[in-house]
């Protein structure tokens, strides 16, 4: 297939105003009735054409005469119609089959065919596999929806929108029907139907409206959903204080579901979601997978504005609203929970995610140029680069200013499918600034080096702190221009204190933090009346998503690293200083900077003033992911053997009594309590039992043990697995076939206990994956259950997976291709884990070249694994 090119983007010739929708529903076969108002773009003359994939068509009337069948006709994926006028009224009715339709986009059956339900999944472009439509975000309409179907089989009918009227039919079925009165895109339309149970809780927004919450699952989670209901009040209020958005319909349904290609759906006013994001209970959910619940509830309720309301013009916008929403969820999680272990969790994730996917052969810009598969889209890059720069743009314009910007932005575009150039036009405009050199970092892929350098003149008490830019060239673009990089910045002096910062022209003069803007190549930025030579404490709350290099002394990130109150900038530091470790440990460059890291760390261990979960982070070194980035002839069992010895030499330095001791005493305060406190003892109970196990594994397994055994809740239980199952095999036997029996029923669970075992490092990993393939419970079918075992694997576990005789690569490159005969949106994203592949050492890498240049060689790939193996192949 071609590809689909922004600069060719065409306003519709033909919009939809009315659309009207009667579903009868079956599991195996379900009728879609469809009648469109129909409205022509005088400026065009083209004729209609709708979306249609894998419909049948039944009838088709045209202002409600049939068509003849030489009036319409297959053209790609659509539908060509004759002799429609503008205000024409065209009626369509097709055939589905739910429960044939592995994809998951569209209209699917979630469950067993007796008991599960049906629901849709419309974005990118599924709509057009329940109706033939013009299925693009830029075609508004209004929906009426009646959902027919039999009341014992599907006693709850759900669908976007008001609820206005339900019934009885003939022969024990049932209608119900909704009007949407918002006019919008078609990737937002659902529907529900089967036996779901629901809680429900009211809900008065602070324009007054009354709204009723209601989230439904299946009888046996419903009371998992308590969580995500609280979680969902606390977004809804925060949008309204923080961006005065308010509800606009006046109900507002969650779902959730076991099958679902990505973790949720924010489809209006009927939201679906991965269960895996929405069910939470102390007994089945560790900690980070409640804060997750959270960050999620609350970035698909942010959609409502941020996507909704506002939607994209077209699919190359589709940062506009994700970009954004990350960003706002990322300012709710900080302000309900702690921000600089937000904002350290988050930048972690950039640094494993997006940018290897910037550095590898499938990078592209926030705002791609072209793509073939929107769904290839969905990545860290659109997300999370995304929200990076939004953060930047709210930083330039302060908090009031950014504020003053957003509501510009929503009551312009309120109704409309905007583009990134309106945002940064709206959010310019309220402030008076000319936000358009940031656009620059929406059309230009690879993520920039900063290079700093300060020099001290003791005499004139000046120091000059030398910024310089550099974003590498890739296959697309071999001269990468300069940016605007806000680079917010404190110095200190030797005794771990913030100096006061004159610059000339400046008018926050004396302040002691502050933000200066890179915009070329290179750029010195003078400080005067500096007393001492200073430390510079850089990109503070790493307020810009490059890569910092910069000549710190290990004595100089001691001293941000015991002394930054930047939470972000503390952390920061002590990464810094491990991977100056980890590189004197790799090239066998004297004990120095090993001795740094664990000098400085040691000390923070015994700090009892430093925050439980910031130690915990603290202690845990660069990932094997992030430190692969750092290598041109990546050997991934070299890195998971030197980042093992680092930490060894950490847990040496701390000694085997103080981590005793340490995690004794947090023991003992061990309870099933979700506050933050205690959410920190337990994460920095892990880290120390796994310090401890790499000293003294019989003593951390004698712990391990005894807290499988006692476990209030998940998080212990599962840590306590993790170190049993890495450390001592056979005493690990018996808790993980505890586990998989006590856990037999609930597939969250289960799934963890997939991963668990499919991260275990070593060259055995791959016998081990391929004994859980034949567990009963294991299928390629449900995306969560193929991503726990199969994308942990490839994913989480680099020596299990890159072992050097390419069996790895093989086994997984069979694994996809049956994925995709299945579900080619879950095949394309798992094969992402091939990326980098051209950075391993010459014997992995062939092997790696082999097995995708032997997948890329099957025809009848989807279109969607077709892009991905291709480009990683260029
Ligand atoms: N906007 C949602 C994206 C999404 C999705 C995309 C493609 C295929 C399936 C999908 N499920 C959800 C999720 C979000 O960002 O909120
Ligand atoms: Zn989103």
């Amino acid at each position: 297939s071609l590809p689909i090119r922004l600069a060719d983007y065409r306003p519709p010739a033909w919009r939809v105003e009315r659309v009207e929708l009667v579903f009868e529903l079956g599991i195996d076969a379900t009728e879609v009735a469809a009648k469109l108002l129909l409205r022509r773009d005088p400026a065009q003359d083209a004729p209609l054409r709708l979306d249609g994939e894998n419909l049948e068509l039944l009838a088709i009337a045209l202002d409600g005469q049939p068509l003849p069948g030489t009036a319409y006709r297959p053209v790609e994926g659509s539908l060509e119609v004759d002799g429609v006028r503008d205000g024409s009224v065209l009626e369509t009715r097709v055939r589905v089959h739910p429960a044939a339709n592995t994809a998951l986009e569209g209209l699917y059956l979630s469950g067993p065919h007796g008991t599960g339900f049906l629901l849709t999944q419309c974005e990118a472009q599924g709509f057009r596999h329940i109706t033939y439509f013009p299925d693009r975000p830029d075609v508004q309409a209004s929906y009426t929806v009646t959902l027919c179907a039999d009341r014992a089989r599907f006693p709850v009918l759900l669908a976007g929108g008001n609820p206005d009227g339900a019934g009885e039919l003939e022969d024990g079925r049932h209608w119900a029907r909704f009007v949407d009165p918002h006019p919008k895109p078609s990737y937002l339309f659902a529907l529900v139907a089967g036996q779901l149970e629901k809680i429900e809780r009211d809900y008065r927004n602070a324009d007054g409206r009354d709204v009723q919450l209601k989230i439904w699952a299946e009888a046996d989670a419903i009371e998992r959903c308590h969580y995500a209901m609280d979680a969902l009040e606390r977004s809804m209020r925060w949008d309204e204080q923080v961006y005065g958005r308010n509800y606009d319909l006046d109900v507002f349904h969650v779902v959730a579901t076991h099958d679902f290609n990505m973790g949720a759906m924010e489809n209006k006013g009927l939201n679906i979601f991965n269960a895996k994001c929405l069910l939470a209970d102390p007994d089945s959910s560790t900690d980070d997978e409640y804060r997750r619940v959270e960050a999620v509830i609350a970035h698909e309720y942010f959609h409502n504005w941020s996507g909704n309301r506002v939607t994209c013009r077209d699919w190359f916008q589709l940062s506009l609203k994700e970009g954004f929403t990350v960003f706002r969820e990322q300012s709710f999680s900080a302000d309900m929970n702690s921000a600089p272990l937000k904002r350290i969790e988050d930048v972690a994730l950039l640094r494993r995610a997006q940018f290897p996917e910037d550095a590898g052969p499938l990078a592209h810009p926030v705002r791609p140029a072209e793509y073939r598969e929107i769904n290839n889209f969905y990545t860290a890059t659109v997300y999370e680069k995304g929200a990076e720069l939004v953060r930047m743009l709210a930083g330039r314009l302060g908090k009031e200013g950014f504020r003053r910007g957003t509501d510009l932005y929503f009551a312009r575009n309120d109704g409309r499918a905007a583009t990134i150039e309106d945002f940064l036009a709206a959010l310019g405009e309220a402030n008076g600034i000319d936000l358009t050199p940031y656009l620059a970092w929406y059309g230009q892929a690879g993520t920039p080096r900063l290079q700093a350098h300060g020099a001290y003149d003791a005499g004139r008490r000046e120091y000059t702190l030398t910024l310089r830019q550099h974003t590498p060239p890739d296959q697309r673009q071999a001269h990468k221009q300069p940016l605007p990089i806000p680079v917010k910045l404190a110095l200190f002096g030797a005794d771990g204190r913030m100096l006061p910062l004159h610059m000339d022209g400046q008018t926050a003069d004396g302040e002691t933090e502050r933000v200066v803007v890179l915009d070329r190549a290179e750029q010195r930025f003078v400080f005067r009346d500096v007393a001492e030579r200073p430390v510079p404490s850089l990109l503070r709350g790493f307020s810009a998503p490059v890569i910092l290099e910069c000549d710190y002394t290990p004595t100089e990130l001691a001293l941000l690293l015991g002394h930054d109150p930047d939470g972000f900038n503390r952390w920061e530091a002590g990464q810094q200083l491990a991977l100056r470790a980890y590189d004197a440990l790799r090239d066998g460059t004297g004990p120095e900077a090993v001795a740094a890291w664990c000098d400085a760390l040691a000390a923070l261990f015994d700090d009892g003033n430093l925050d439980d979960a910031l130690l915990a982070d603290l202690l845990t070194p660069p990932g094997e992911i992030e430190l692969a980035e750092r290598e041109s002839a990546v050997d991934p069992a070299r890195i998971h053997a030197l980042r093992q010895q680092l930490q060894q030499r950490l847990a040496a330095r701390i000694g085997p009594a103080a981590l005793d001791a340490r995690y004794r005493a947090l023991a003992a305060r061990t309870t099933a309590a979700l506050d933050a406190a205690s959410q920190a003892r337990r994460r920095l109970k892990q880290g120390v039992l796994q310090l401890l196990a790499l000293l003294d594994p019989a003593q951390a397994c004698g712990h391990a043990a005894a807290q499988y055994r006692d476990a209030p809740g998940m998080t212990d239980r599962l840590g306590a697995l993790a170190v049993l199952a890495r450390h001592d095999a056979l005493r690990s036997a018996e808790p993980l076939a505890h586990f998989r029996t006590r856990y037999a029923n609930d597939p969250l669970a289960l799934d963890k206990w997939f991963a668990l075992q499919a991260q275990l490092p070593g060259e055995a990993a791959l016998a081990r994956v391929q004994a859980l393939e034949a567990d009963p419970a294991f299928t390629l079918k449900n995306p969560n259950r193929a991503r726990a075992l199969l994308g942990s694997y490839a994913s989480g576990n680099p020596t299990g997976f890159h072992r050097p005789d390419g069996a790895g690569y093989r086994l997984y490159a069979e694994r996809l291709l049956a994925l995709d005969a299945l579900n080619p949106q879950i095949a394309a994203r798992l094969a992402t884990a091939f990326n980098g592949w051209q950075r391993l050492e010459p014997q992995r890498r062939e092997a790696a070249r082999a097995a995708l240049a032997g997948l890329a060689a099957h025809d009848k790939l989807s279109r969607n694994l077709v892009e991905i193996v291709g480009n990683m192949l260029k």
